[in-house]
């Protein structure tokens, strides 16, 4: 603790002594400030502009694949928020440790916080589209937290002469929480503020204003029979609430129709830009589609079936004209992510579109509204870019997209799979009747038979459901008359070309998971 005098004044001026407990408090307020005040800027330069958000993205882009392989398999669709706190939690420590040093060197404190508000700059202008503006959250946050961090910790009383040292300590003391009191206020409204506003940007509004044209071309609608009725078993079509959902995106991109253009372009004879309203008016399909993420474990959920309305691709770009050569499209969405698909596969025939709807409604935001790709037969990162802004006629030899240079395939058509739902792994069913049930899928080519074999016994021929398509999953159900004892049960599928699925176990990476599903359960 120190103290001067002034000689002449009737009081004298205090500063009580700062402990390291009270320089990391002020430190994490002081970045609480900064973070916030981030916040509210970034309403005006975008949410991915924000330094959390900002620095996420990159770790994101940049981290090695098993890192993001153990966030997914550690926190599932959840894997963002879980960045995201992580990322704060660090922020926090590292605040904590800048405002200890504050408390004996200020300028280390504000050298701190400057490296800090640098690396949310550098990470805002690494995103893809954004202009210099970018930088200010950061920026603005960063001179909003050191001017925190001096005066909460610069707090000087005045108080009287006569009074003692507990009392100036008191008064000292008083005025350090007050201050801490007000920047942690202060930082919650901006932050909290901020958040609202850019939530109020977002396009919810527009996307409840979108009237969806019908399809000249409606396809066939699932029968009743699709659906086997089997308690615990996967629905035929997916609700787009339960929709799987995986994308590089941190904060889900706000796309306003009214300013979306789809822009053709590259290796054509016509390139050309459509709007909103062109788009619409072009002939529609509607079309059932199971979408695969090649990221699917061998059983696991990353794999949904709806019913998707848009315009059929193959037209488009036989309107732009590929040139010779132009073996690859890259569509390109608003956040920069790209997937290459083969330009022959989209126009093979198949029912790829840019999709405006999903099982009847304006796609969901986070499922890329206001229009996406929707590719049959190709995993969804070669394929099915949402938030879809270009597409660019190229070939495989000059790009790569996204997740090429990341260790994944560069042609990635979807594997033949099949999955137990029900009974679930570990379950303990009672003897006699068991219903043993799932889905089994070869989009492109159709699935024609899915056996069941139980302890690595005979396979047995499960029933189908019906289906609309060969680009779709189908369910399957087998009558098991199960004894008491413990057993392991196996699926596996044949396409429509006598093709069996594959038996050897292969992980994820580079083209998709092969392997039979294996489920283990005791029958009591
Ligand atoms: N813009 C954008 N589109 C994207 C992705 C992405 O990261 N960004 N991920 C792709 C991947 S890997 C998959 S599996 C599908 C998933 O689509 P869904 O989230 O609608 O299920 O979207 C694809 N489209
Ligand atoms: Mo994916």
């Amino acid at each position: 603790m120190w103290a001067w005098r002034s000689a002449g004044e009737a009081a004298r001026l205090v500063n009580v002594g700062r402990t390291k407990r009270d320089g990391a408090v002020a430190g994490v307020v002081a970045a609480g400030v900064a973070i916030g005040v981030a916040e509210l800027v970034a309403v005006l330069t975008g949410p991915r502009t924000a330094p959390l958000v900002a620095v996420g993205g990159w770790v994101v882009d940049h981290v090695p694949e098993a890192g993001k392989e153990l966030a997914i398999d550690l926190f599932g669709t959840y894997d963002k928020v879980a960045l995201l706190i992580g990322t704060s939690v660090l922020l926090a420590a590292f605040a904590a440790g800048i405002g200890v040093l504050a408390v004996r060197r200020r300028y280390l404190g504000y050298a701190g916080i400057a490296l800090f508000g640098a690396i949310g700059v550098g990470a805002a202008l690494t995103r893809h589209d954004v202009g210099l503006l970018a930088a200010l959250p950061s920026l603005v946050g960063a001179l909003a937290g050191a001017a925190t961090l001096g005066w909460v910790l610069g707090e000087r009383g005045r108080v009287s002469v006569d009074s003692g040292a507990a009392e100036e300590e008191a008064v000292g003391r008083r005025r350090f929480l007050r201050g801490v009191g007000f920047a942690a206020v202060g930082a919650l409204v901006a932050g909290v503020g901020g958040r609202m506003l850019s939530v109020r940007r977002s396009v919810t509004a527009a996307r409840d204003a979108v009237v969806l044209p019908t399809a000249g071309d409606t396809g066939a609608v699932a029968p009743p029979q699709a659906d086997l009725g089997v308690a615990h078993l996967t629905p035929y079509v997916t609700g787009n609430r339960s929709f799987y959902r995986i994308d590089t995106a941190i904060t889900v991109p706000q796309v306003d129709p009214a300013t979306w253009k789809l822009r053709i372009h590259g290796r054509v004879d016509n390139p050309m830009t459509l709007t909103w309203e062109q788009l619409l008016a072009r002939p529609m399909i509607e079309r059932y589609v199971t979408l695969a993420c090649v990221s699917n474990p061998v059983g696991g959920d990353l794999i949904g079936n709806a019913r998707w309305l848009g315009v059929p691709l193959k037209e488009l770009l036989l309107e732009a004209a590929p040139q010779a050569g132009a073996d690859q499209v890259v569509s390109r969405s608003v956040d920069g992510f790209t997937a290459g698909s083969p330009t022959a596969a989209l126009l093979d025939g198949r029912d790829a579109m840019i999709a405006v709807g999903m099982n009847g409604v304006p796609l969901p935001i986070e499922h890329g509204f206001p229009a996406r790709l929707v590719v049959p037969g190709l995993y969804g990162y070669v394929s099915a870019t949402k938030w879809l802004a270009e597409l660019e006629l190229t070939s495989f030899a000059d790009f790569d997209a996204y997740w090429i240079p990341r260790g994944w395939a560069r042609e990635a058509p979807i594997k033949t799979q099949s999955r137990i739902d029900t009974p679930s792994a570990g379950r303990e069913v009672a003897a006699g009747t068991v219903v043993v049930a799932g889905v089994a899928w070869a989009q492109r080519r159709g699935i024609s038979t899915v056996e069941v074999r139980v302890n690595g016994g005979a396979w047995q021929k499960a029933t189908l459901a019906a289906t609309v398509s060969i680009d779709t999953w189908r369910q399957w159900r087998w009558e098991w008359q199960a004894t008491p004892g413990r057993y392991e049960l196996q699926v596996r599928a044949t396409d429509n070309g006598g093709t069996p699925q594959v038996e050897t176990r292969t992980p994820q990476v580079p083209d998709g998971a092969t392997g039979y599903h294996t489920v283990r359960v005791t029958v009591a």
